[in-house]
């Protein structure tokens, strides 16, 4: 099993120092910045637009992997990658043409991804030519929310479904212990949120050096100090 990528959540850090902020997750090793965009249809919650990713993109040279939770999600396809977007990631239940979507995604120059709610049968993603698919272990709209029984079931058929190339990620209460399910089960892509990086009471680099330990002994079947005691 190779390690998998850490995507941090920025919707959970502090928002009145986000240079500050994105700069120390950089420091801290994670892979990417995943920006949670959301319309107050969709789900019932608002966050950032456009311009909130263009200026991401100009203080990071991370990826930037945007998570679109609006209700017409062509219609940000454009801007967003004028913005800076790296992995236009939209939901398959607000898109009624999701192949002419991924296409334009492509056109636009992004890497196209579908992210799909607890209630969502995996098997509407099949025959989709995504790059990422993004699982999620928790009703979209907030976090800090508690992880969804059965998500691992729904991350090992994703695995079995979608071809190697697809990147499977989990979304929501990615704790440690979480972590450590999604990618038994298969995930190789981990959102990081308030469970695991920013609510940790560690500062990211030793948060993300935990996550990663855990992760690790995970695989050679040896619990470390924490997880052996819960
Ligand atoms: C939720 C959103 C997520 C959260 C993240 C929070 O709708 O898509 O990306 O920001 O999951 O993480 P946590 O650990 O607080 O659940
Ligand atoms: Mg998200």
């Amino acid at each position: 099993m190779s390690t998998p990528h850490l995507s941090a959540s920025i919707m959970c850090a502090s928002l009145v120092s986000l240079e500050r902020e994105i700069h120390e997750l950089e420091e801290a090793g994670l892979d990417s910045i995943h920006v949670d965009v959301m319309d107050a249809h969709f789900v019932p919650n608002l966050t950032f637009g456009t311009n909130v990713v263009e200026a991401i993109r100009s203080i990071t040279s991370l990826p930037l992997h945007v998570h679109l939770m609006v209700a017409d999600p062509g219609f940000f396809a454009a801007p967003m990658a004028e913005a800076g977007c790296n992995v236009y990631i939209f939901h398959l239940e607000a898109e009624r043409y999701p192949f002419r979507l991924l296409d334009r995604v492509r056109e636009l120059g992004m890497s196209p991804g579908v992210a799909l709610n607890p209630a969502t049968p995996v098997e509407l993603a099949q025959g989709l030519d995504v790059e990422h698919l993004l699982v999620m272990t928790v009703e979209p709209g907030f976090a800090g929310q508690r992880w969804l029984a059965g998500s691992e079931r729904r991350v090992a058929r994703a695995r079995r479904l979608m071809p190697a190339s697809t990147v499977i990620g989990v979304d929501g209460n990615v704790s440690k212990t979480n972590a450590v399910r999604a990618m038994r089960a298969g995930a190789s892509l981990l959102v990081c949120g308030t469970s695991s990086l920013f609510g940790t009471g560690l500062d990211y680099r030793s948060a993300i050096c935990e996550l990663r330990a855990s992760l690790a002994a995970s695989t050679q079947g040896t619990p470390t100090k924490r997880q052996k005691s819960g």
